[in-house]
């Protein structure tokens, strides 16, 4: 039945003279307050907790609208009668022209709802009592109370979100309402242990972990549109910050009084446990019967793994599922709040996020939620970097591509050649925790700038403790279009060690940067950083069960540094380097086999790395190379 308050909002838009939307609104500057009416109402799930929503309806109510809904823990302010900006209410302008319904609501726990927030709270288990609740079943309660409330709507329903509200999104598909007809999750995270922002490999993820939880995850007392102060660190530069702060186990209560329930979550969990392992959002993703589009950008700093794993793992359970990938050049989220032309010193030689939302993200919600419209989507829409062009596969990775090893050679040699019998060897660097490799050269603090996943890295490949291969000079393109493999053969003399392996492509000396480029360095011999991913070693066998190194033994690591789509032209070079600190993105690790959060400075030990070069140790990447040209246009 509906509320008797909402049915009389309800009247009081229907008297509103109705303006025809049209796509040709879709101007920058879309003023929602004059096409759209706003209400706010308070929605109760099945505990009888209620949920802060704000309700834009389009003003012309001569048809029927499709609801889109939007769920965050950032706030949907501005709250009562201010009007949000159309970024923060719809994926695309053109949208927000063509009409929705649009609804957003914060989070059980955050902002103005009520309840208690958990962040990325566990899913229920099976056979958990009829009145338990997830993020699930509140995107589920939200949707049928919205179809039974309001009036103007289709009966279709679609969700879309970036990032925690990408996993709120990924959330209401399980179990999922059936007027759900469209989502798409946008660089969701989906294993916090494994690959998206508070772990890689096991490997803590300090900055990030720190600036968010002290952000997001405070404690508050009662329901307030008040956002958090922003944390002081005393020091513009996060490297100063994180070396004298102490062992992560304090952090909590050092400097957020205690205020940051989350973080306990890491100090009593410092390996892959049933606290993580319940995390993991793939294993609920079964019976995903809707169409899903996945967004990922191929050089997020923060949740690239989710979309990716998130993407296959639909596939391999709901193989009749319409599941399509999209990934742009983007850092994260840029596809929605940029215009996607450059990121940091590189161009790509168009507005790709514009394109994103024209051709992929308006007419995917169009088809499904009003029937109209063009979408015959590919499997996987995939901006090539390199050369810069968007291609259309019916299959990600694409099935033309041959796996080759490149090989670390003697000299910082790097090729396709096999190492040949006479080759022995192993290259060596001193890791020192107490002068740890710096991920960026921007002196930041908080949430770091984002473009370090593509920035030059040649002020790193001066250091001593970081090795340097690099191949010849490219006779010609070798695009690559999959997952990249790491298979390091590695020793220490400590107990522990992290190895980060990064794969760059170097310009030639001569580059010259297109005229629009906004560089902020000389582009003749850039070393732009295409992917990157570390190992903890102790997790090299079993996140669950660490094991130490065994003292100057050589042990094989492997690990994925995930699916790239990039041309190394003809003219330029293949780089890799190898170190075993990249901080304050990542704690350091003190090189002795321990609890890591509970380290303190004297814990923090010199040791000796080896990387191995020969043939019985012959590390190397394995390359998904692309031999013909599979991709539908
Ligand atoms: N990547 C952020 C995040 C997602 C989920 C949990 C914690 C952080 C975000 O941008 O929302």
């Amino acid at each position: 039945m509906k509320s008797l308050v909402f049915q009389i909002v309800l009247v009081a838009f229907a008297m509103t003279a109705p303006i025809l939307l049209a796509a040709e609104n879709s101007a920058e500057s879309f003023d929602v307050k004059e096409h759209y009416d706003k209400t706010e109402v308070m929605i109760p799930m099945r505990d009888g907790v209620k949920l802060l929503t704000a309700i834009y309806t389009p003003k012309n109510r001569t048809q029927r609208y499709p609801i889109l809904l939007y769920r965050t823990p950032y706030s949907i302010g501005a709250y009562g009668e201010d009007y949000v900006a159309p970024a923060k209410l719809a994926p695309s302008l053109e949208m927000l022209a063509e009409g929705y319904i649009f609804v957003s609501q914060d989070l059980r726990g955050t902002y103005k709802s009520e309840g208690q927030f958990e962040v990325l709270r566990v899913n229920r288990q099976k056979g958990s009592g009829a009145m338990s609740t997830d993020e699930s079943t509140d995107a589920y309660d939200t949707i049928d109370w919205l179809l039974e409330n309001l009036d103007d709507h289709n009966g279709r329903v679609g969700q879309w979100g970036v990032s925690y509200a990408g996993w709120t999104t990924v959330q209401g598909m399980i179990d999922a309402h059936p007027a759900l007809k469209a989502s798409s999750p946008q660089a969701s995270p989906s294993d916090m242990f494994i690959g998206d922002d508070w772990h890689h490999n096991g490997a803590f993820r300090l900055t990030y972990a720190f600036a968010w939880m002290n952000y997001a995850a405070q404690e508050r007392s009662k329901p307030t549109q008040v956002q958090p102060e922003p944390f002081d660190y005393g020091t513009p530069w996060g490297y100063e910050f994180f070396l004298n702060a102490g062992p992560t186990s304090d952090l909590n209560k050092k400097f957020f009084g205690g205020g940051v329930p989350g973080w306990e979550g890491f100090i009593e969990h410092p390996n892959y446990d049933e606290y993580w392992q319940r995390r993991n959002v793939l294993q609920y993703l079964d019976n995903i019967e809707h169409p899903i589009l996945n967004v990922a950008g191929w050089f997020d700093a923060e949740d690239f793994y989710g979309p990716v794993s998130i993407y296959q793992e639909i596939e391999r359970r709901n193989p009749v599922n319409q599941s399509t990938f999209v990934s742009g050049p983007w850092k994260h989220g840029a596809w929605h709040r940029e215009r996607g032309s450059s990121l940091g010193d590189i161009q790509f030689g168009s507005e790709t996020s514009d394109y994103f939302k024209k051709h992929i993200v308006t007419p995917f919600f169009r088809y499904h939620l009003k029937g109209g419209g063009d979408w015959n989507p590919p499997e996987a829409i995939v901006f090539e970097t390199g050369r810069n062009r968007w291609r259309n596969f019916d299959q990600w990775p694409p099935p033309d591509v041959e796996v080759r090893k490149l090989y670390f050679h003697s000299g910082g040699r790097l090729s396709f050649d096999e190492p040949d019998a006479q080759m022995i060897g192993n290259d060596e660097y001193v890791s020192d925790p107490n002068k740890p490799v710096p991920f960026t050269t921007d002196i930041s603090v908080g949430f770091p700038g984002h473009t370090w996943m593509i920035e030059d890295q040649r002020l790193t490949s001066t250091r001593t403790d970081v090795l340097v291969y690099e191949s010849e000079v490219l006779t010609e393109d070798i695009t690559i279009a999959g997952p990249i493999l790491a298979n390091l053969f590695v020793s220490s003399t400590g107990t522990d060690a992290d190895f980060f392996v990064k794969l760059i492509d170097v310009h030639p000396g001569d580059y010259v940067a297109p005229a629009s480029s906004t560089a902020s360095v000389p582009m003749g011999g850039y070393q732009m950083l295409l992917g990157v991913e570390v190992m903890r070693a102790k997790y090299r066998n079993s996140f669950a069960n660490p094991e130490p190194l065994q003292p100057n033994q050589v042990t094989p690591l492997s690990f994925h540094i995930w699916d790239k789509f990039h041309t190394f032209k003809k003219g330029h070079r293949i780089m890799v380097q190898v170190h075993s600190s990249w901080f304050p993105a990542y704690d350091r690790n003190p090189q002795q086999f321990m609890d890591i959060y509970q380290a303190d400075a004297g814990d923090y030990r010199k040791a000796v790395q080896s990387i191995y070069r020969s043939t019985a140790s012959p590390s190397h990447l394995a390359l998904p190379i692309m031999v013909q040209k599979g991709a539908r246009q």
